[in-house]
């Protein structure tokens, strides 16, 4: 899987997948991360790459000029035919375990992160196929979620993940949340770990996991329990 990155903020991924279990998938070949700047791509003499909205109104807006160029270069030097094209954006389809899944059986993402007061919506129109949201709150912008969308993703891929750290049983599979986990010691500061997770016996852990799983779900999150009840 090939993520290709537009923005005008390069160092915030180059530094992010340097670190992490990311850098193991891009190490082993499983995950390539490519960043582009979009400023780089700029016309103007002075690589300019927003101006003020037709029709007045505060904050500036990126022009589409640059984002096109730098859309151009991407499928052209990587021979991409037609790529999905992610903007992050607050207006997008709010994001879930379930769009990841689907995103990761692409050869192929590129992601566009926004500024300002948002993107010339021509772009939208010529090579946005998908507007993604991270969730009802506002960020300054697409960065930090192009990284969510990359880190949720590049998990998914057979090969980025060890065994210790598989993905099967976890939060969201079922739409049920992860039961809770205990480690050594056996007693600490008084508290002691459930009996039954000492007991040896597998069916009846599975069973006390798979309850417990259910009652934090209903407790927390009622609209994924109505969900896993289906
Ligand atoms: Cl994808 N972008 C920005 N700027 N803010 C957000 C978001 C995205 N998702 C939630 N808030």
């Amino acid at each position: 899987m090939r993520f290709h990155i537009m923005t005008l903020f390069p160092d915030i991924f180059n530094s992010y997948m340097g670190e992490s279990i990311m850098k193991r998938g891009v190490e082993k070949g499983i995950i390539e991360v490519n960043v582009y700047n979009i400023r780089d791509f700029s016309n103007n003499k002075h690589k300019k790459v927003d101006d003020y909205p037709f029709g007045g109104g505060a904050g500036m807006v990126m022009t589409p000029q640059p984002i096109y160029d730098t859309y151009k270069h991407i499928i052209e030097t990587n021979n991409i035919e037609k790529p999905r094209v992610i903007y992050l954006t607050p207006k997008g389809k709010v994001y879930k375990q379930s769009i990841a899944q689907d995103i990761s059986k692409e050869e192929d993402i590129i992601l566009l992160c926004g500024h300002y007061e948002g993107i010339d919506e021509r772009i939208l129109e010529l090579i946005v196929t998908d507007e993604v949201s991270i969730g009802d709150y506002v960020l300054t912008g697409g960065e930090l979620p192009a990284l969510i969308l990359i880190d949720s993703i590049s998990r998914l891929i057979p090969g980025v993940l060890n065994q210790n750290e598989s993905f099967e049983e976890e939060s969201f599979k079922d739409n049920l949340l992860e039961y809770p986990q205990y480690t050594r010691p056996r007693e600490f500061m008084g508290l002691e770990v459930p009996e039954v997770l000492l007991s040896g016996n597998h069916k009846n852990i599975d069973e006390w996991r798979h309850n417990e799983s259910i009652k934090i779900t209903k407790e927390r999150r009622p609209d994924l329990y109505k969900k896993a009840c289906k």
